[in-house]
């Protein structure tokens, strides 16, 4: 039984395509965002000349940063953080601290995951204890227990062992990823909703770039993966897809392609090249309340804040800071604005502020992407992770 996504309609894909292309244009610091750049590689689109400048000033950019020549300029605040040097560092860090079996690593398991996948793309080997380190927390998996997160750790972990496992560098343990690859798969499946995603929405394409092509015995793989694909049409048709980073991570999968394909990317497929989209700009003058609410801080907070209609959450946040005694604080991501501080509050260490719909159900999206409704109460609440 294998996971087919078959080929969905070409206009939803390039209207996806669409939203990534004003990004190719931003080559700040702050927006310089790699992910894009692989999502359209391994996509059926293309940029045309903007992507071998993008890639360009990529390159620049991070090489600049791994030697640490500080940019110098003043646009270089402390936002736009060494990032590169943060994952060389990493890199030297995940040679470091093989020793570890338990315990966290430094970041998260996810970008553990990344790191490994990232390395045996290029073909680098990495020390079997290393990579025994990622195996064991997918055989006891309680480590791998972020809750809301553990489909988007769990399958970038099973991409990191399919590259592994496919480019044979670790063939001491080839069994035990051979192994973990499958326990990786029934995981996801056992994640998959009534809708069809897995887990939710936005980890549904990384789940599909591991479970697409792979084949298992029985018949439940090929029936959940086009469930899963019908899940992702109909919410592609609503359109959920915003984020450019989750968009980056989806069109490899419509494309029939996953970050493994990177041990050989196919640079002769053919790719439409993508035209910029004609923006309506929507006329409504209409005005919505949104009530927002910080129940545990020092001061507690509670206001009913005015946006217009369409209005992202962040602009409710700007609207409290302006008119009422509300303050906030965010730090740029390659998914965009990280609440980091709220009400004078940092987050700080293995915690952060969570973005809930009133009473209880945790935003699927971040401040900038998500669009409150009328009438809805918003609540941020610093929790641990
Ligand atoms: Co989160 N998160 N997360 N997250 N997270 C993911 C990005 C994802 C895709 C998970 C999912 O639902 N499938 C969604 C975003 C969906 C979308 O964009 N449409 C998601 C969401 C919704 C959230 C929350 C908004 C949930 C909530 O509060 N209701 C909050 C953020 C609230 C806020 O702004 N304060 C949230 C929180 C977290 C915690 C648990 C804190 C950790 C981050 C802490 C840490 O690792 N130090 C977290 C993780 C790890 C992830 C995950 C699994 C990996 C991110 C990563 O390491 N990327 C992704 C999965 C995915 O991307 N598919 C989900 C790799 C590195 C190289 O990129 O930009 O440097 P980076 O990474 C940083 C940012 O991603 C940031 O933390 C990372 C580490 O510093 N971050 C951000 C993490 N989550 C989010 C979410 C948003 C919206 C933003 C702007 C930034």
């Amino acid at each position: 039984d294998v996971c087919e996504v078959p080929e969905v309609d070409s206009k939803l894909v390039e209207r996806l395509g669409q939203r990534l292309l004003p990004w190719m244009d931003w080559l700040s610091l702050e927006h310089l965002n790699p992910s894009i750049y692989v999502g359209l590689r391994l996509s059926s689109l293309q940029a045309g000349a903007r992507e071998a400048f993008y890639l360009h000033i990529l390159k620049l950019n991070y090489q600049q940063r791994l030697l640490g020549l500080a940019v110098d300029d003043d646009s270089s605040n402390n936002q736009a953080k060494p990032s590169m040097g943060q994952l060389a560092l990493y890199l030297l860090a995940l040679r470091a601290n093989w020793s570890n079996h338990k315990g966290h690593p430094r970041t998260s398991y996810y970008q553990y995951g990344l790191g490994i996948l990232a390395l045996c793309v290029h073909q680098k080997r990495l020390h079997d204890s290393v990579v025994g380190k990622l195996l064991y927390a997918v055989e006891h998996d309680q480590h791998l227990q972020q809750d809301h997160l553990s489909v988007d750790t769990v399958a970038m972990a099973g991409l990191a062992f399919t590259c592994l496992e496919q480019s044979n560098l670790n063939p001491n343990q080839i069994h035990r990823i051979t192994q973990a690859i499958s326990t990786v798969r029934q995981k996801i499946l056992k994640a998959q909703t009534s809708k069809g995603h897995f887990g939710n929405v936005y980890s549904t394409p990384l789940a599909l770039q591991l479970l697409m092509n792979s084949s298992m015995p029985g018949e439940k793989l090929g029936r959940a993966c086009l469930k899963a694909r019908a899940a992702l049409l109909a919410s592609m048709q609503d359109g959920a897809f915003k984020n450019v980073l989750i968009i980056s991570q989806l069109l490899p999968v419509l494309n029939g392609k996953s970050y493994v394909d990177l041990i050989s990317p196919d640079c002769k497929a053919p790719r439409v090249l993508l035209q910029p989209a004609v923006e309506t700009p929507s006329q409504t003058q209409e005005l919505i309340s949104v009530m927002l609410k910080v129940p545990h801080a020092l001061q507690p907070y509670r206001h009913r804040i005015s946006v217009p209609a369409g209005a992202s959450l962040e602009d409710v946040l700007k609207k409290a800071q302006e008119l009422t005694g509300f303050t906030y604080e965010t730090q740029n991501s390659l998914s965009g604005p990280y609440l980091t501080s709220v009400m004078g509050k940092e987050a700080g260490k293995r915690k952060f502020w969570q973005l809930l719909q009133a009473p209880d159900t945790p935003l699927l999206e971040g401040i900038a992407d998500y669009t409150p409704k009328d009438g809805q109460t918003i609540e941020l609440r610093l929790v641990s992770w």
